[in-house]
């Protein structure tokens, strides 16, 4: 290592792995999780032969990009990871197709081309990062300026949930049972706290008319009295629902995410919540109280959207994901900015396997003011590409120490994992919640918005 013949840390191979991981039948506004989703694992080797691992989303768009963008990054050193944001611009330009595409309708904000880069970048990133680390015998967390908390806490990623995929759809079988309902929700997340010892549930909404998912909250919050709750129907509701929600709600929520689609809706939402909260509290005699945070993964999604939202007071609490935002580094960005406006931070999740979650937690655990549990949908991820997964106990992750991310790569599982990606016919290589719930309805459209 370091010290006792030079380092030679260019960039020799890239390699780039595209799979299909088994995912439950999970319920969101726009439909359900198909039997399989795209991840992409990269792998950056140094000349002295060190693997450093990434891995981002792995639909079509995003391979299209990081294949040209490997081919770049050889002889590039795995220290300038600045340079990474350029060479994407660079490979973007001649990719017109990809960098004119612009998608309204996610469950992640707005998705444009921008954001399409940085997610590519952030794997990138994290790889050279992992590369560097075990180059020189140091954590990524060190590379990051130091660890501030030993364990990084998770909340329990509660869904609406079918008991399989629809029949005759080849999946793999799952054991959480069904949750259609506020007794199935509360069954899932007991089930969520004896395996895993979370204390923080959210609890994915817009599937079900508004009504039904307060109760569900409700029976959370008497099965478990005192635990943070947060609902987020991503962004289903219009304003109006959304104040009678969190009206109805505001005893129990930690804060509600995403309630309406985009900054100016959810700046009237958050006026709205705040007039009711003063006028209570001065009808009450007592000091004034804020009304129920909002929290987005929506609306504020890139730098450039900061401004409006925080100028107009639209949320409390920005919910991060450093595959969108670009990278561990400008996760480490966005936290202080949002420190410097007086908004939370805490953390976003997809569909992902244990790199990205070692990812989250290196920086997680450089991240001074973390006071809301991250999420994570890895419990539901019965697969992985490493040699050990990794563990939540008491609903944390303890921040590994190892040199890198502190993972190791399982190659027979990476390869069984492509083996299913390269035998799929095209129809999985792109997430489609409202395609496969078209299976199960064949009336079924992605809802306009709001839906209540
Ligand atoms: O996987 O169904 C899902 C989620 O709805 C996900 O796509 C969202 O991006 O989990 C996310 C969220 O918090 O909005
Ligand atoms: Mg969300």
């Amino acid at each position: 290592a370091w010290g006792s013949r030079p380092v030679n840390l260019a960039i020799t191979d890239v390699r780039l792995t595209p799979i299909l991981v088994a995912d439950p039948p999970l319920l969101n506004t726009q439909g359900v999780h198909q039997p399989y989703t795209p991840r992409l694992i990269v792998e950056v080797v140094t000349a002295d032969g060190v693997t450093g691992l990434g891995e981002t989303y792995g639909d079509t768009k995003y391979l299209e990009l990081a294949r040209p963008f490997a081919a770049e990054l050889i002889g590039h050193q795995v220290t300038n990871v600045n340079a990474l944001f350029a060479i994407a611009d660079e490979v973007a330009v001649d990719q017109s197709r990809v960098s004119g595409q612009v998608d309204v309708g996610g469950l992640r904000g707005v998705q444009t081309a921008d954001k399409l880069r940085l997610s590519v970048v952030s794997a990138f990133e994290v790889a050279c990062l992992d590369a560097l680390g075990k180059a020189l015998g140091l954590p990524v967390h060190a590379l990051l300026g130091g660890k501030v908390r030993d364990a990084v806490e998770y909340s329990a990623y509660l869904f609406y949930k079918w008991a399989g995929h629809p029949e005759g759809v080849p999946a793999e079988k799952d054991d959480w049972g069904a949750a259609l309902d506020p007794a199935g929700v509360v069954e899932q997340a007991r089930k969520f706290k004896e395996r895993y010892g979370f204390t923080s549930f959210k609890l994915k909404g817009g599937v079900f008319p508004p009504d039904e998912e307060i109760a569900a909250v409700r029976a959370l919050a008497e099965a478990f009295p005192g635990h943070p709750l947060r609902l987020d129907p991503n962004g289903a509701w219009s304003v109006a629902t959304s104040l009678k929600v969190a009206k109805e709600l505001a005893d129990v929520l930690e804060y509600l995410e995403d309630p309406a689609l985009g900054t100016p809706a959810m700046a009237e939402v958050a006026a709205g919540l705040k007039g009711a909260a003063r006028s209570a509290s001065d009808k009450g005699g007592g000091g004034r109280r804020a009304g129920v945070p909002l929290a987005t993964n929506m609306c504020v999604t890139t730098f450039a959207e900061i401004r409006e939202a925080f100028t107009k007071d639209a949320v409390q609490v920005v919910l991060s994901d450093h595959h969108y935002w670009g990278g561990l580094r400008n996760t480490q960005q966005l936290a202080a900015i949002c420190r410097t406006f007086g908004v939370g931070v805490s953390m976003h999740s997809n569909t992902h396997l244990g790199i990205s979650l070692a990812a989250m937690t290196q920086v997680a655990s450089t991240v001074p003011d973390l006071h809301h549990a991250c999420d994570s949908h890895y419990p539901w991820q019965s697969e992985d590409v490493l040699t050990e997964r990794l563990v939540f106990d008491g609903g944390k992750v303890t921040v590994s120490d190892a040199p890198g991310l502190g993972v190791e790569l399982d190659r027979d599982r990476l390869a069984l994992l492509h083996r299913r990606w390269l035998d799929d016919d095209g129809t999985l290589r792109d997430r489609d919640d409202a395609a496969a719930m078209r299976v199960a309805d064949p009336q079924w459209r992605t809802p306009s918005v709001p839906r209540w």
